[in-house]
C-alpha cells in the first residue's frame, strides 16, 4: 500500500447549519467555522469536510443544490469560503466540500431548462419519461425518503422524472456524457480554489439499473427498496474511474465516497493503490440498525454486535487500503446514544468507545459535538423534526398500523435531527451558538454538556480526544496507529473488546464494555501503560484489574 499524506490525519465533519452563528441570524456560516478553527487545530484535526454550502433551498439541508459554483448566502460568500482555506491551510488543515452529483435541486438552472423542454438537451440531463395519464408510473421503486421516485414534471402532465430521494432532488442522468462533463469542470473548478478534495454524496446511486423495471413490491405501499435496483445496476466502476481520471487523479485530490455497497469484493478498485478514491466510510456498525422495515425494525445494537461489525471491516479493508471509522454523522443519531445503553452513558463510557473507535486502523472522523459527547435530544412532537427523512419514516409507520406515540419513539432514536442540534459551546445563552433564536432548538443538556466547561477541566471527554490523538501523532507511536494491523483479542469475551496494534512496535487496546470489572490475564507483561480514561489502573505483572467501562492502551514492548 502506497503511503498518502492524509494518512496520519484525523479528520472532522462540520455541519455549517449548526456549528456557529457569527451574525445573529441563527443560522450557522462560514465566518462562524473560521472562528474555531484554533479548537479544531488544538483538537488535532488535519481534514475538515464541510457539509454542503452551496446555493440550496434546503429542501434537503443542502443536499439539494441549485447553484453548484456559488456560496448559499445564509452560509457566507465565495470571499468568505477562500477565506476559510486559506485560514485552515495557515493551520495545516486541508478543507474538503461535499459532492453531491447524484442529483442536484429541481431549483437548479438545468432542471428549470428540462422544465421548459423536455425534449431538448437540459430534459437529457434528467431522467424524464413520457407519462399517460392513469398509467403506472415507469417503475415501482420507493424513494429512500418515502413515496414513489417518480413525481410528474413541473408544468407537465405527459412527463414525470425521477428523484431517488426527495422529490425536489431530481436524479442526473449519468449516461449522459455531456452532464458527465458539466459535472468534471464543476469539480475541477472547486479543486483550482484550492480546496483538497471531496467528500463525496450517495455515489453508488450515479448506475441505474436500464431499461427501467419493476421487482417485487416488499411493503403494503406496493413498491419496493430502491436497493433492488441497485444490486441490478452493473458499470458504476466505468463512471467513477471516468471521474477520478478526469478530476481527482490530475490534481492528487483527496476524495472520500460514502458507499454503501455490497458488492465489497471491489474493495481493492475504490480504495486500492489505483482506486478511484482515496478513502471510503466504514458503515458496518450503522448498518446494524438499518432493517427492511425502515425505522419500525431498527433494532438497538450491543456491545458485541458493534464489535463484530467493526472487525469484519478491519478485516475486509486488511492493508488494501483505508477505511473512515465513525461513531456518528449528519445522518445518525448520537454515537454516544446509540451505542451505549440508556443508564450507561458516563463520561468514562463515552471515553471508552471513543478510545476503541479512534485507534483502529484507517481514518478517524470525527463529527462536531462528538468530542464533547453530544447525545441525542428529546422529541415531544412529529412537529419538531425538520429532517425531511424523518417526516417519511414517521408516515411509513403510521401507515404500517404504529400508534404516534410509538413512531414518536422511534424517531427519538433514531432521527436525523438529533445530530443537527446546535452545537454546545458554552452553559450560556443559547449555548454560545448565535445570538438570535437558534433556526432549531438546542438541545436542553446543554448546560451540561458542552466545550467550555470541558475545555478547562483535565479529565473531560475533550481532553479524551485531544490525548488519543496526540498518542496517534506521537512519533514512537505513529507508525504502529496509523499502519501496524489490527489484531483483535479474546474476540469471543462477551461485553468486551480487545486489539493488537501491530507494527514496528506492539500496542493493546482494551474496553471493558460493561459496569461490572473484569479480572483478565495479559498474554504479556505490558511494559508501560499508555493511556487510561480512569486515574486507577490495577496492573500486576500481566494480571489486570479493569473497572467498568474502563478503557487501556497498553504498550507490550
Ligand atoms: O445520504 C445518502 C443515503 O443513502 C441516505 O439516504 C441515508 O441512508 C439516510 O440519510 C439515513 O437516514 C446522503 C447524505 O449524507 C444525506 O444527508 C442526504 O440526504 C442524501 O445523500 C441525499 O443527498
Ligand atoms: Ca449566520
Amino acid at each position: 500500500m502506497k503511503k498518502e499524506w492524509w494518512h496520519n490525519k484525523v479528520a472532522y465533519q462540520i455541519w455549517p447549519k449548526s456549528f456557529q452563528d457569527s451574525n445573529g441570524d441563527g443560522i450557522g456560516d462560514i465566518p462562524g467555522i473560521i472562528s474555531h478553527l484554533d479548537d479544531l487545530h488544538s483538537l488535532g484535526v488535519g481534514i475538515l469536510w464541510l457539509s454542503p454550502v452551496y446555493c440550496s433551498p434546503l429542501a434537503d439541508e443542502g443536499y439539494d443544490i441549485s447553484d453548484y459554483y456559488d456560496i448559499d448566502p445564509r452560509f457566507g460568500t465565495l470571499e468568505d469560503m477562500d477565506r476559510l482555506i486559506a485560514e485552515a491551510k495557515r493551520r495545516d488543515i486541508s478543507i474538503l466540500m461535499d459532492l453531491v452529483v447524484n442529483h442536484c435541486s429541481d431549483e437548479h438552472i438545468w432542471f428549470k431548462k428540462a422544465c421548459a423542454d423536455p425534449e431538448g438537451p437540459f430534459g437529457k440531463f434528467f431522467y424524464i419519461e413520457k407519462h399517460r395519464p392513469g398509467d403506472p408510473m415507469p417503475t415501482n421503486w420507493r424513494s429512500y425518503f418515502g413515496g414513489p421516485v417518480w413525481d410528474y414534471l413541473p408544468g407537465h402532465t405527459d412527463y414525470v422524472y425521477l428523484h431517488v430521494f426527495h422529490r425536489k432532488q431530481p436524479d442526473l442522468n449519468w449516461e449522459n456524457p455531456i452532464l458527465r462533463k458539466e459535472v468534471y469542470k464543476m469539480i475541477n473548478w472547486w479543486l483550482d480554489r484550492g480546496i483538497a478534495g471531496f467528500r463525496i454524496d450517495a455515489i453508488i446511486n450515479i448506475k441505474k439499473a436500464l431499461p427501467f423495471c419493476n421487482y417485487p413490491a416488499d411493503r403494503s405501499d406496493g413498491l419496493c427498496s430502491i436497493q433492488r435496483m441497485l444490486e441490478k445496476a452493473t458499470g458504476v466502476l466505468g463512471f467513477l474511474d471516468e471521474m477520478a481520471a478526469e478530476t481527482f487523479h490530475p490534481h492528487g485530490a483527496f476524495s472520500i465516497a460514502e458507499l454503501f455497497d455490497n458488492k465489497l469484493e471491489d474493495l481493492p478498485r475504490f480504495i486500492g493503490d489505483n482506486g478511484c478514491f482515496s478513502c471510503i466510510f466504514d458503515f458496518a456498525p450503522e448498518m446494524l440498525s438499518k432493517s427492511q422495515d425502515g425505522w419500525m425494525g431498527a433494532k438497538p445494537v450491543t456491545p458485541d454486535m458493534w464489535k463484530a461489525a467493526v472487525f469484519g471491516s478491519q478485516r475486509l479493508a486488511g492493508t488494501t487500503g483505508f477505511m473512515a471509522n465513525i461513531i456518528e454523522n449528519h445522518d445518525e443519531p448520537r454515537g454516544v446514544s446509540r451505542y451505549l445503553a440508556d443508564g450507561e452513558r458516563s463520561e468514562t463510557a463515552k471515553k471508552m468507545l471513543a478510545g476503541l473507535s479512534i485507534l483502529l486502523r484507517g481514518l478517524p472522523f470525527l463529527y462536531q459535538g462528538q468530542e464533547i459527547g453530544m447525545e441525542n435530544t428529546v422529541f415531544t412532537s412529529i412537529d419538531q423534526a425538520d429532517d425531511c427523512n424523518t417526516h417519511g419514516e414517521y408516515n411509513a409507520m403510521l401507515s404500517a398500523g404504529l400508534s404516534p406515540e410509538q413512531a414518536l419513539s422511534a424517531v427519538s432514536r433514531m432521527s436525523r435531527d438529533n445530530a443537527r442540534t446546535p452545537l454546545q459551546w458554552t452553559a450560556g445563552r443559547n449555548a454560545g451558538f448565535t445570538s438570535g433564536t437558534p433556526w432549531y432548538p438546542l438541545n436542553p443538556n446543554f448546560t451540561q454538556i458542552n466545550y467550555e466547561e470541558q475545555r478547562q477541566r483535565p479529565d473531560s471527554l475533550l481532553n479524551f480526544y485531544r490525548a488519543l490523538i496526540a498518542l496517534r501523532k506521537d512519533p514512537q507511536w505513529e507508525e504502529t496507529l496509523v499502519y501496524g494491523v489490527t489484531e483483535p483479542w479474546l474476540e469471543h469475551e462477551h461485553r468486551f473488546m480487545a486489539y493488537y496494534r501491530r507494527g514496528p512496535r506492539t500496542l493493546l487496546v482494551l474496553g471493558n464494555w460493561q459496569k461490572q470489572h473484569r479480572s483478565l490475564v495479559l498474554p504479556s507483561k505490558p511494559r508501560q501503560v499508555l493511556l487510561s480514561n480512569l486515574p486507577q489502573v490495577s496492573l500486576f505483572d500481566s494480571h489486570i484489574e479493569m473497572e467498568g467501562f474502563q478503557f487501556l492502551v497498553l504498550a507490550m514492548d
